[in-house]
């Protein structure tokens, strides 16, 4: 009765007087998230040659952050302590296999708490959380799942079937992508009228593995003009224990699968030759994801949401192709663990910025509560980055924190990175004099203070 009772009510009110005081003014937020982007785009340089006009665009309408850090490298942690404002030693969720709510059940995730305490209509589509169908479906009013189709791209001729070369370009045009079809209907909603204000999120499956795109990208980046990450042959030398095992075996901390199956990734692909043709198949895929990020903000801004829409993207983790001879993700390094993240909207966000003070992705969940005056939530991990986007050369001495599994951390601020493994080995590495973290300071009696100093930023909590 009493549900037939709010139907008929939801029938004669206006919705606007349904919502929680203040919210019909709030702005709207288009949350764009990027599989697996560390920072090769345009802007940050994080390669020469990339070409991202769209996402360098976007910048150019906010704050990019120039040392942007996610919590966890792979998917699912990294996710997880966005998407609830939990750090992964306080959630206990490290790796791909642990689930959110078998963690910590209670938790109310950002978009719950958007529309719970905010009035938002949150709508999510594609990869959000780790996988692409509506994981935690309580997160959620509506999803997007998209049709999947098998495509495979092609090889170098002769190529070995056992070769580990998941990329090549694919004979196929742009709408046949499933992140395309996604973003389709992202631009749909875009077109509509909302009667609440609108958390829209858009999640790219790309520039993760297989880098399959449609041949043009490919043509953007010439393979004879290709330009390797810079590396060091002797690198790995100086690394305690599990810098090394984790530089070797590219494993996930949650169970004991070893990802590369097929020994090291850097042995397959210089054995192969296929280097080369790996960089110019991440930045082509990186360029597909950049072209549709511009049809998103094309959209936007021939809406009727232009004026008061936040922008927010950023990618998941960072992403090795080579340096310390490792590839993907599943360390604790700075290339591991750098991102793109840009923020964007209304008058309370600089414009044209680079923020250079070391964030990360537990800081979003705060800020866009303050962005959009939502009162705050008592228990989150992060602090709110609005200051920086009002001001982005203010100081700002709170380090990031990083995990890789239980008690595997590392320490990033302004000058240094310290990583502390769970058996006690360390590494430090002085930022501004040696950015490609080449050499290992720990063992080093008079980097003794500098590391103590360090160490108590570590967490004291962590959760099994
Ligand atoms: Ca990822
Ligand atoms: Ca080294």
């Amino acid at each position: 009765m009493q549900r037939i009772l709010l139907t008929v009510l939801n029938l004669l009110i206006p919705v606007s007087f349904l919502l929680p005081v203040g919210a019909e003014d709030r702005p709207n937020i288009l949350f764009i998230a990027v599989d697996d982007l560390n920072d090769w785009v345009g802007h940050l340089g994080g390669h020469p040659q990339s070409k991202t006009p769209n996402i360098d665009r976007l910048a150019g309408r906010g704050v990019s952050f120039t040392k942007a850090y996610c919590n966890a490298p792979l998917c699912n942690p990294s996710r997880v302590s966005l998407f609830s404002g939990i750090l992964p030693s306080h959630s206990g969720v490290y790796g791909n296999g642990e689930r959110m709510r078998d963690k910590i059940p209670d938790t109310v995730t950002l978009m719950q708490y958007l529309r719970g305490e905010g009035g938002y209509s949150v709508q999510g589509g594609g990869k959000l959380f780790h996988g692409a169908n509506p994981y935690d479906p309580d997160s959620w009013d509506h999803y997007n799942t998209p049709r999947r189709s098998r495509q495979r791209g092609k090889r170098d001729e002769g190529l070995p079937e056992d070769a580990w070369a998941p990329w090549g370009p694919l004979d196929v045009e742009d709408s046949e992508m499933f992140d395309v079809k996604n973003v389709n209907w992202a631009i749909s909603e875009l077109k509509k009228s909302h009667d609440k204000p609108f958390f829209l999120a858009c999640g790219f499956t790309k520039p993760h593995l297989p880098w399959y795109v449609p041949q043009k990208y490919f043509d953007m980046y010439p393979l004879e003009d290709i330009v390797l990450p810079e590396t060091l042959e002797t690198d790995r030398d100086d690394l305690p224990h599990w810098g090394r095992k984790f530089a070797i075996e590219v494993h996930d901390v949650s169970g004991p699968r070893n990802v590369a199956t097929h020994g090291e990734d850097h042995d397959m692909v210089t054995k192969h030759g296929q280097w080369h043709r790996a960089v110019q198949s991440y930045l082509a895929t990186i360029s597909f994801v950049d072209t549709h990020v511009g049809r998103l903000l094309d959209a936007l801004d021939d809406s009727a949401h232009s004026d008061n829409t936040i922008v927010v993207l950023w990618g998941d983790h960072g992403w090795h192709l080579g340096e310390k001879q490792h590839w993907r993700k599943h360390a604790l390094w700075d290339v591991t663990t750098r991102i793109t993240l840009v923020m964007a909207g209304p008058e309370s966000i600089q414009k044209n910025q680079l923020c250079d003070r070391p964030v990360s992705l537990i800081d979003i969940y705060p800020t866009l509560l303050e962005l959009t005056g939502v009162p705050q939530r008592e228990g989150l991990d992060g602090q709110s980055l609005a200051p920086l986007l009002k001001n982005p050369k203010r100081l700002w001495d709170r380090p990031v924190i990083m995990t890789y599994g239980y008690k595997n951390h590392a320490v990033q601020t302004d000058r240094w990175r310290y990583i502390r493994y769970n058996d006690g080995g360390e590494e430090l590495y002085d930022s501004k004099a040696d950015p490609n973290e080449w050499e290992n300071l720990a063992p080093f009696s008079k980097y003794d203070p500098v590391k103590a100093e360090l160490r108590e930023f570590l967490p004291t909590r962590n959760i099994k």
